[in-house]
This record gives C-alpha cells, sequence and structure tokens, in this order.
C-alpha cells in the first residue's frame, strides 16, 4: 500500500506550498475539532468509531455504505471521535470524509497513510480535525516534520505503533496521542494482548493511549479498560453489523 501512494503521490505531486499561501489556506478553513478533549472526558475507554467499507486482510465490509447514516448511529450511540477510511485500497475517499465531518459534530480522523506534507494540507482541507500517522512507516526524523507540520495547521495526530520500540519512536517525535495496533500489518494477526503489554510504556499524565483493531466485542473492551487504555479505536465489527450503532452501544456500555 505505502508503494501504491508513492506512485500516487508522484503524479499529483503540487509545487512547495509556502508558509503565506498556507495562511492564506488557514484562514478560509473552519478550526479544528479537539480530538484530545474528546477522547479524555467520560466514561473510560472512549469510542473512535470507524467509517470503512473494506479492508485488504478483511475483504468487503459494507460496501455501499451510507456515511452520513452510519456516522450518525455512531454519534447516538456515544462514538466520541469517528475515523474515516480515506485509501483507496479500502474503498475509501475524501468524499466520505466530508460527509462525516458535515454530518456530526465530534471530531473526525483522517485514516489514510500519510507519507508527505502535501497530503496533510489535503487531509486539513478536506475538514479532518486529526491525522493518522504510522510509525513504522516513516523515518524518525519524517514522522517528526510530518508531527510537527500536522500541529502547526491545527491537526491532532494519533501516532500508531506496534511494539515497545515503536511506541518509543512515536513519543520522541512528540506523539500525546499513542495508538497501539494489535493488528500486524505484515501478517495481518490481530493479538489484543500487545494493546495491554505496552501500556505501561506510555505515562498516564500527559499523554493517551489508543487500543486500535481486532476488538470484537465487550469482554475484550472490558480487559483494555481494566488495563487503563483511555480510548478503542474500531471498526471492522460495527461495520459488519447488522446495526452498527447497537454494536457500538454495546461494546461501550
Ligand atoms: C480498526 P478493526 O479491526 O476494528 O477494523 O480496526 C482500525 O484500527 C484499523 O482500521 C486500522 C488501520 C490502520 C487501517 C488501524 N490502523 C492503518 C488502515 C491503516
Amino acid at each position: 500500500i505505502l508503494a501504491a501512494k508513492r506512485a500516487e503521490l508522484e503524479t499529483v505531486r503540487p509545487g512547495n506550498t509556502s508558509w503565506q499561501q498556507l495562511d492564506a489556506l488557514l484562514a478560509e478553513l473552519p478550526p479544528c475539532r479537539d480530538l484530545w478533549g474528546a477522547l479524555a472526558g467520560g466514561h473510560k475507554p472512549r469510542a473512535i468509531a470507524e467509517f470503512k467499507r473494506r479492508s485488504p486482510s478483511e475483504g468487503p465490509l459494507r460496501e455501499s455504505a451510507d456515511p452520513k447514516h452510519i456516522a450518525s448511529l455512531y454519534v447516538a450511540a456515544g462514538a466520541a471521535a469517528i475515523s474515516v477510511l480515506t485509501d483507496r485500497h479500502f474503498d475509501g475517499s475524501f468524499e466520505d470524509l466530508r460527509t462525516v465531518r458535515a454530518a456530526v459534530s465530534v471530531p473526525v480522523l483522517c485514516k489514510d497513510f500519510i507519507i508527505s506534507r502535501s497530503q496533510i494540507i489535503r487531509a486539513r482541507q478536506e475538514g479532518a480535525d486529526a491525522i493518522l500517522l504510522i510509525v513504522a512507516a516513516l523515518e524518525p526524523p519524517m514522522l517528526r516534520d510530518l508531527h510537527n507540520f500536522a500541529t502547526d495547521l491545527g491537526l491532532q495526530c494519533l501516532v500508531e505503533a506496534h511494539d515497545d520500540h515503536e511506541v518509543e519512536r512515536a513519543m520522541a517525535a512528540g506523539a500525546k496521542i499513542v495508538g497501539l495496533n494489535s493488528r500486524n500489518l505484515q501478517t495481518f494477526e490481530v493479538d489484543l494482548d500487545n494493546i495491554i503489554r505496552y501500556r505501561p510504556d506510555v505515562p498516564r499524565e500527559g499523554f493517551l493511549y489508543v487500543g486500535e483493531s481486532g476488538i470484537q466485542d465487550r469482554k475484550d473492551v472490558r480487559r483494555l479498560r481494566a488495563a487503563g487504555v483511555d480510548a478503542i479505536l474500531v471498526g471492522s465489527v460495527l461495520m459488519r453489523s447488522e446495526d452498527p450503532g447497537a454494536k457500538l452501544a454495546e461494546l461501550i456500555a
């Protein structure tokens, strides 16, 4: 997917945007909603509910789903934030992101494989309040640069790690919201114990720890809650459910 992303960017790469141009652009855009605030408050763990039509690991989930409808169900069920896949390998789009942003008042996370500043500008323009940065996809200086750049544009970052080394790299890059993805991106294998295993690596004060991927039921959520996980990121089980809102409500009850 990263190789495809690089090739895609080669064909559309805009010239360098100056800070002057960026300031003009930012002046036109509404301020970003506060992901940190949404995840820090309320009953723990708070949920980031994901809109995902399909995934490379699981195939079709809900291909012709209406993002406005699903996002509204999520929020009614108590979602603290919504994640929207925009990458085409997931049949995602910025149109889905815009639709969700307009339909709800909670923060919206742009879920993509971000490897360049131009993608961050695009995400901000399209209405993202926050973006995902994947430690495994970025060399440390680049991770730091993109984290700073996004922050300068008003975006908050969920920085995704898979193990203790990557958690370390996330925090060294300035991450305050650290995600632990239980899905191995090479083998697609899911191990929720990894979320629990690396919880102690992120301080409880001044940071938020998000458990990502493979969450199926209330029992999973209870275990993560007991381990001190601040928020969960959950997608497939909701998108596959007959009633995504009811399923989310059940998970976080
Ligand atoms: C959601 P799940 O297993 O509930 O659908 O997982 C989310 O964690 C997953 O979509 C995800 C992801 C990613 C997708 C986590 N990190 C990076 C694409 C890229």
